[in-house]
């Protein structure tokens, strides 16, 4: 079952042999040929050079952008488009082990009112975390339309770390806000319904008891204790607070920035009629609260009479509302935009100059708040805002064109037209203080009209890139995203985030505490109470220890892993076969794998994320004994090996040790050379160093087992040993190697 080194090398280097000697003499196309034989333009080759990414490029932007119905995030790159993760957030997602581990089980559990684990979430528009108005690569924010929650994801390591279930909401917009320093993120209700589990008549009851409102959850950012500057920040429901409205229908919402920090806008519409409603939420903030399922809740009259909520009448539906960079305006998205300036509006809510009020809500005079407006196109979706001042995008849905114009001169720039109908837009950094440009994506909204491949009824979805550097805008790329129904995204500058490359050993990534599983190695062990079986495990190339569990059927077993490894990217997945577990364990990572072996039989266990060459070694054998079985006393010693195994084992073991002396020698002169040459003062280099030591540190263990073995002439542990200590070395030299390659390239700059 086990592949030697020494095998996979022969047979590599057969097969090399069969290509070498099957290939002839074929020259390199050149730039022309490959032109001509593909019917590219000139302008189709500039396309393709705006985006490509050289090797060791790096994209300028992440980009975050929610998959629609799959409640699943996709980490993009720009300009490349290159998509670098799916992360999963309202659902289940078994790459990463989420919702299958324990941790992130009792997560997405604990974030729901009824301890139910949904398979599904609606996610649409993102917020990124902020500090002083600007992206601070922190955090980034989610709710799902379908099942009422909100979940927060932590950007170090790019995963869930919270996901909470709104107390009495039924129905939320599946859109998120926060506030400029993150203070609060905003969430609302979408569909009106009556709250806490009431039944009511649509007829008769409607506008008495159902119901519409806006939640401030109050967020609170800190730091690990272990010191790392690991983000652990969490939505504390205790201190949040929600805004009871009338039955309105609630669509997209923004939060105010600079002057016009502590207003939100958001849309509203009842029977036919459609608002920007203003919140205050700061003056909502002092406000007496009663209760409603521990969420402290502000009644609709107090509101009211406090000045702290208002609706501006709007002749036509909106699709969006936008806050501009500046704090200044705020802008529908409209097939007649309309600029609404923030210092009247503000003036004239704390001034109550309200009109005739709408299910007892106070009206302000569009005419006197609003600033301007201007006609843009045909079933405008959204908008979006440039780096130059005062300058927006929106996208004509019908016209399937690109409007950019200044919504201070209220007039049109330019236009691209577009081979298919636009719908939400995104430039980098675009919802801050701080918009970038050049970049503006365009999500392609039916994917009909670019004669894209057909793979069946139903498509993926489609985002553009559009290079908007230039007086003259250019669809410059086209990506597609499966499993997805595109809305919304966000962006922010690549190096804003700094993601991490390790965990504090033993951490539980969902709390970012140490976990009580942590287990080191050689403290690996299994416990038991009754039916309870408790196996704490380690996981580094290439062994899962320990190799054999045994349980009786019945069992409730629970695999409490800890990945042992420093290196960069050296994640081990993690599976009982078919048992329909699966964990996975970045560098670092504890997580528990808990289920009933109510099967008997055997079952090999393994390690599912590919991790080095010899990754198939890292096995295990998980028995499950038949209930009230009993072993007799030949089975229950172990196979003895035949004098001939014992020496081939002795062999195998004295071949191992020159290989490793070898290996040695290497490692020493690199250590030579970066010692030579003062590696401690390339900070990134020593980086790796102190990887490379790491891993020969963790070795010490396998040298000293296979010496006590090989002294006691026990030649099959003492090979595996062994090969376990070259495994260690390997990788050593492999970083080490890394490290003086880039340490001569920094040298002879
Ligand atoms: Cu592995």
């Amino acid at each position: 079952m086990k592949h030697t080194f020494k095998q996979l090398s022969t047979l590599l280097a057969l097969l090399l042999m069969v290509c070498m000697v099957s290939s002839e003499v074929i020259a390199q196309q050149s730039l022309a040929d490959v032109k001509k034989k593909r019917g590219l333009t000139d302008d189709d080759v500039l396309s393709a050079v705006k985006t490509f990414m050289p090797r060791g490029g790096r994209d300028e932007y992440f980009a975050f952008v929610g998959s629609g119905n799959s409640g699943t995030m996709v980490v993009y790159g720009l300009p490349s488009m290159r998509i670098y993760k799916y992360v999963g957030v309202f659902s289940p997602e078994p790459w990463q082990g989420y919702g299958f581990d324990d941790e992130s089980t009792l997560m997405l559990k604990k974030g729901t009112n009824d301890n139910l684990l949904p398979g599904y979430g609606d996610m649409r528009f993102p917020a990124l975390s902020e500090t002083g108005g600007k992206y601070d690569g922190k955090y980034l924010f989610y709710t799902d339309g379908g099942n009422s929650r909100i979940a927060l994801l932590g950007l170090d390591d790019f995963e869930t770390k919270q996901v909470l279930m709104h107390p009495f909401f039924v129905s939320t917009f599946p859109g998120v806000a926060v506030t400029p320093n993150t203070e609060y993120v905003i969430h609302t209700s979408q569909f009106p319904t009556p709250w806490n589990e009431k039944i009511a008549s649509v007829d008769n009851d409607y506008e008495s008891t159902f119901k519409s409102g806006i939640t401030m959850w109050k967020f609170h950012d800190s730091e690990d204790a272990a010191g790392t500057g690991h983000h652990i920040g969490r939505l504390i429901k205790e201190e949040s607070f929600t805004v009871e409205l009338p039955p309105f229908t609630l669509d997209y919402f923004d939060a105010g920035r600079a002057a016009s920090n502590g207003l939100v806008v958001g849309l509203a519409s009842f029977k036919n009629n459609h608002y920007v409603y203003v919140f205050d939420y700061q003056k909502a903030a002092k406000l007496k609260t009663t209760k409603l399922n521990d969420m402290a809740l502000v009644s609709t009259q107090d509101l009211v009479d406090a000045g702290a909520f208002a609706l501006i009448p709007i002749a036509a539906p909106a699709r969006s509302v936008k806050t501009d960079p500046t704090g200044n305006f705020f802008i529908t998205a409209a097939d007649e935009a309309q600029v609404f300036d923030f210092a009247k509006t503000k003036a004239a809510l704390d001034q109550k100059q309200f009109g005739q009020a709408v299910l007892g809500i106070p009206t302000l005079n569009t005419e006197a708040v609003q600033y301007g407006k201007l006609a843009l196109g045909q079933k405008v979706m959204d908008i979006a805002f440039d780096y130059r001042k005062n300058v927006a995008y929106a996208s004509a849905f019908n016209d399937k064109k690109i409007v950019r114009w200044n919504y201070k001169d209220l007039k049109i720039e330019s236009e691209l037209a577009l081979s298919f109908r636009p719908g939400h837009l995104m430039t980098p950094q675009g919802n801050s203080a701080e918009p970038h440009s050049n970049y503006l994506t365009v999500t392609d909204k039916e994917g009909l009209y670019d004669k894209h491949i057909n793979i069946g009824p139903t498509r993926p979805s489609y985002q553009h890139l559009i290079d908007i550097s230039s007086d003259e805008m250019r669809d410059i790329y086209t990506m597609s995203i499966p499993q997805s129904n595109l809305y919304g995204s966000v962006s922010v500058l690549r190096t804003t985030i700094k993601p991490i490359i390790r965990y504090p050993l033993g951490t539980n990534t969902r709390t970012g505490e140490i976990s009580r599983y942590r287990t080191v190695a050689g403290q690996e062990k299994i416990e038991r109470e009754g039916n309870r079986v408790h196996v704490f495990g380690t996981l580094i190339r290439s062994h899962i220890t320990p190799e054999i569990v045994e349980v009786e059927e019945g069992d409730v077993v629970t695999f409490h892993l800890t990945n042992l490894e420093r290196a960069e990217d050296e994640t081990h997945g993690f599976t009982v076969s078919t048992y329909g577990i699966h964990g996975s364990f970045e560098p670092g990572k504890t997580a528990s794998l808990t289920f009933k072996a109510n099967r008997a039989g055997v079952f090999p266990y393994y390690c599912t994320e590919f991790c080095s060459a010899l990754h198939l070694e890292m096995e295990g054998i998980l028995l499950v004994r038949p209930k009230g079985y009993k072993p007799s006393p030949e089975e229950a010693k172990e196979a003895a090996l035949t004098p001939q195994e014992l020496e081939q084992y002795k062999k195998n073991y004295e071949d191992k040790i020159k290989v490793i002396n070898e290996t040695q020698e290497v490692i020493n002169s690199v250590v030579a050379y970066l010692k030579e040459n003062k590696y401690e003062k390339y900070p990134y280099v020593e980086a790796l160093v102190v990887d490379a030591f790491d891993q020969l540190e963790q070795a010490k263990t396998s040298k000293a087992n296979y010496e006590r073995y090989a002294a006691e002439g026990k030649w099959r542990d003492a090979f595996l040993w062994a090969e376990q200590y070259w495994q260690y070395q390997v990788k050593t030299a492999d970083v080490g190697l890394r490290a003086k390659k880039l340490l001569s390239e920094l040298i002879n700059k």
